[in-house]
C-alpha cells in the first residue's frame, strides 16, 4: 500500500484551507443579515437598504445604520399586528348582538375586511372600529354576497381558488368608508336584513315616552323620514295610517314600529292622515288622500296602507315593495292569528304606486265601518291581478285596539256599495277623491295631515 508524501499532505490542506475561506466569504455577502434579535434574508436586507438609499437625504447610509433602521421597523410591524388583534376585538365587542346573530360564514367575511382595514390604518389611512362600521361592512357584504352570487354564475368556468381571491378582493375595494361623498356610492341594501330579530313581545298598554322612541331611532328626520344609512335601500315605502282620536294607539305604533321598518332596511316616511270633523269615518278616502300626499311628497315606490291598531310581532315579516298586491295582516291575535275569511283584504295592505294607480285606489264613498276593503280586493281582481300574502307564521299581528265599533259606526250601506263595486271602479276612486288640507304639522317621528271629507251630506 502507498502512502501519501508529507508534501502532499501539505498541499491538500492549503486546498482545503483556501475553499474554507472562500465559502466563509460568500456566506457574508449573500447569507441572512442579523439586526437586533432577528435575522432576515439577505435579499429583503438589499430591498430595504436600497429603498433607504433611495430616500435618505443622504442618498446613502452605512449597514449599522441600515440594520438600527431595519430593527425599527421590526418592532413597528409587530406593535401593528398587536394593534389588529386588539382592534378586532374592540370590534368584536363592540357588536351588537343583532349582529353576532348572523351566519357564520358573513362573520368570516366581516372578520376579513375588519383584518384589512387595520393593516391599512397602519399605513396611515382610516382608522375606524366602532360598531357602526362593522354593521356597516357587514350590510355591504351581505348586499355583495348577492350580487357576487350573480357573478360568480356567469363565471362558471373560472376555477375554485380564483373566485376565492376575487370574492376577497371585491370585498376589500367595496368596503364602505363613513365619509359624505360615499354616501351616493353605498352598496344595495342586503335583500335579507342582516340584523332582524324574529319573534317580538309586544305590550299593547306599553306606556310610551316618545323622547325615550325618538332617542333609541336615531336617522329619523322630523316628520318621520327614514333612510339607512349604511346601504343604498332596495325600497322607498310611504307608510299611510288613516286617523282620528287614536292618540294612545298612535305611541304604541311609533314605539314599536319605527326600529322594525329601521330594521328592515326600507326608506319610510310616516304619513298620518287625520279626518277633521265628526262625521262617519271614511277609511278608503283617507288611505286615497294619503297616497296622493305622499306621491306629491316623495319618489315612492309603494304605499303601505297601515292602521294604526296593528302592531307586528315577528319583523321577518317584510315592508318591501310587493310583486304583486299584498295583504299583510294575516295572522290577527283578534281572531287567534287565522285568516278570517280567504278575500280578507284590510288592515294592512302595500302595493306599488303602479298597482294603486291601476284600480284608481279606494271606493271613496264607503262611510263608516266596514267594505271598503272588500271592495279593494275586488278592484285588484277585477284588474287582472291576484293578490299575495306572507307566510301566517310572520305575519302575526297583536291588535291593540279594545273595539273599533265605538268609535266608528257600521256602515249599512256597505252591501249594496259592495255589489256594484265594479262598476264604479273607474270613475270612484283615487282621480275622484274630493278634500281640502285643514292641517299640516311634522312631528319628531311622523307627518300629520289634517283634512276634510267633501261627499257626504254631514260633513
Ligand atoms: C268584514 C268587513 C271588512 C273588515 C273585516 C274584518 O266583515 O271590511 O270584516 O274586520 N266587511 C264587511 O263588512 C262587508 S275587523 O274586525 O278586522 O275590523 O275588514
Amino acid at each position: 500500500m502507498n502512502f501519501p508524501s508529507s508534501k502532499m499532505w501539505l498541499g491538500g490542506l492549503t486546498v482545503v484551507c483556501v475553499m474554507v475561506l472562500l465559502l466563509g466569504g460568500v456566506y457574508v455577502r449573500m447569507g441572512p443579515v442579523t439586526t437586533g434579535k432577528r435575522t432576515i434574508h439577505r435579499s429583503r436586507f438589499l430591498r430595504i437598504k436600497g429603498y433607504q438609499q433611495l430616500h435618505s437625504p443622504g442618498g446613502s447610509q452605512n449597514d449599522k445604520g441600515l440594520l438600527s433602521a431595519i430593527a425599527t421597523h421590526w418592532k413597528s410591524s409587530s406593535d401593528a399586528r398587536n394593534l389588529s388583534v386588539k382592534e378586532q376585538a374592540v370590534s368584536t365587542r363592540n357588536m351588537s348582538k343583532e349582529a353576532q346573530r348572523t351566519t357564520d360564514k358573513e362573520r368570516n367575511q366581516g372578520r376579513t375586511v375588519t383584518r384589512d382595514q387595520n393593516l391599512k390604518g397602519r399605513e396611515g389611512q382610516s382608522k375606524t372600529t366602532s360598531s357602526q362600521t362593522v354593521r356597516r361592512q357587514k350590510m355591504s357584504l351581505v348586499g355583495q354576497k348577492e350580487e357576487q352570487a350573480v357573478r360568480k354564475e356567469n363565471e362558471r368556468q373560472t376555477t375554485h381558488t380564483t373566485q376565492k381571491t376575487k370574492l376577497q378582493l371585491t370585498q376589500v375595494n367595496h368596503r364602505p368608508v363613513a365619509t359624505k361623498k360615499s354616501v351616493s356610492k353605498l352598496s344595495l341594501c342586503p335583500k335579507k336584513p342582516p340584523d332582524l330579530v324574529g319573534s317580538l313581545f309586544i305590550n299593547a298598554y306599553a306606556k310610551v315616552n316618545l323622547d325615550e322612541v325618538k332617542k333609541k331611532n336615531p336617522g329619523v328626520t322630523f316628520g318621520g323620514f327614514y333612510t339607512p344609512p349604511d346601504c343604498q335601500p332596495r325600497d322607498r315605502v310611504a307608510i299611510v295610517i288613516p286617523f282620528r282620536d287614536r292618540e294612545e294607539h298612535l305611541k304604541v305604533f311609533q314605539h314599536y314600529m319605527i326600529p322594525v321598518f329601521r330594521r328592515q332596511l326600507i326608506q319610510f316616511k310616516i304619513y298620518v292622515i287625520e279626518q277633521a270633523g265628526n262625521c262617519d269615518f271614511n277609511r278608503g278616502m283617507l288611505l286615497n288622500i294619503g297616497v296622493l300626499e305622499a306621491a306629491k311628497d316623495g319618489d315612492w315606490q309603494c304605499f303601505c296602507l297601515h292602521d294604526v291598531d296593528l302592531i307586528l310581532e315577528n319583523d321577518r315579516n317584510l315592508y318591501t315593495c310587493p310583486e304583486r298586491p299584498k295583504h299583510l295582516s294575516v295572522a290577527v291575535d283578534k281572531f287567534n292569528y287565522r285568516l278570517l275569511y280567504s278575500t280578507l283584504f284590510g288592515g294592512i295592505t302595500i302595493l306599488t304606486k303602479e298597482q294603486y294607480w291601476k284600480i284608481n285606489g279606494y271606493s271613496n264613498k264607503y262611510w263608516g265601518w266596514g267594505g271598503e276593503d272588500d271592495d279593494l280586493y275586488k278592484r285588484v281582481v277585477n284588474n287582472g291581478m291576484t293578490i299575495m300574502r306572507p307566510d301566517a307564521a310572520v305575519a302575526r299581528y297583536k291588535m291593540v285596539r279594545g273595539t273599533h265599533h265605538k268609535t266608528s259606526k257600521i256602515n249599512p250601506a256597505r252591501f249594496s256599495l259592495l255589489s256594484t263595486a265594479t262598476h264604479r271602479m273607474k270613475e270612484d276612486g283615487l282621480n275622484s277623491v274630493s278634500y281640502k288640507v285643514t292641517g299640516r304639522k311634522e312631528y319628531q317621528l311622523y307627518t300629520k295631515i289634517t283634512v276634510a271629507l267633501n261627499g257626504h251630506v254631514n260633513c
